[in-house]
């Protein structure tokens, strides 16, 4: 398998999934993920978005970070990152879902407004309404972990492993603060994660 990587990216998942699976990846760093990289013919036939990651492997060519962690899961795993009692099961795909479809869309509209956009082109007004948005995920995510150390109880799943990237941007953007404190903790747990540890650094 290779994975078309950009540091502090979505790539960081699949790359901590193969950590945590023991599994061998090709780490594929685009040295200039800039705008013209990502406009160019050849980096849209893989990604129509222009976006990272991409992971191939074989004939399969993949541009969606969630479903590449499902498929090296189906594919080579899963280990014990996915639970198998039904309702347990019920509340992963929740958290896996909730991670990029929900908590990540309001952290991604705070990081164009902010940093990605040119100056010009950033909108003042979507931040405070997107902090809030993001904010409400939290309060979700601090409900669940007040309890437990990680999503599903007290045994890591992969369901950590999608949220452990948008947690980080979470704290990037200064969403994560000490008003969720057993988030924080939560976080701090994943950060300690050789596998999590290994993906940031890549
Ligand atoms: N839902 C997609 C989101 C991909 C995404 O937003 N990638 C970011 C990096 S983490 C990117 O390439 N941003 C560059 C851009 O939007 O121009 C996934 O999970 O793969």
């Amino acid at each position: 398998m290779k994975i078309y990587h950009v540091k502090g990216t979505r790539s960081i998942r699949v790359i901590w999934l193969c950590h945590e699976l023991n599994l061998p990846i090709d780490i594929e760093t685009i040295p200039t993920f800039d705008a013209a990289f990502k406009a160019s013919p050849e980096w849209r036939a893989k990604s129509p978005t222009g976006k990272v990651p991409v992971l191939e492997d074989g004939e399969i060519s993949m541009y969606e970070s969630g479903a590449m962690v499902e498929y090296i899961l189906q594919r080579y795993g899963p280990g014990d990152l996915v639970p198998t009692d039904p309702s347990d099961l019920a509340l992963y795909y929740q958290w896996c879902w909730f991670a990029e479809a929900t908590f990540a869309r309001p952290l991604g509209d705070i990081i164009h407004n902010t940093v990605m956009k040119p100056p010009e082109e950033r909108i003042a007004a979507v931040v405070p309404d997107a902090t809030q948005r993001a904010t409400l995920c939290l309060d979700g995510i601090e409900r669940c972990v007040e309890s437990r150390q990680y999503l599903l109880g007290d045994t890591f799943t992969a369901a950590d492993i999608m949220m452990g990237y948008s947690m980080m941007l979470a704290e990037r953007t200064g969403v994560l603060t000490s008003a969720h404190p057993n988030s924080q903790r939560y976080f701090h747990l994943l950060e300690g994660r050789e596998g999590f540890k290994a993906a940031r650094e890549a």
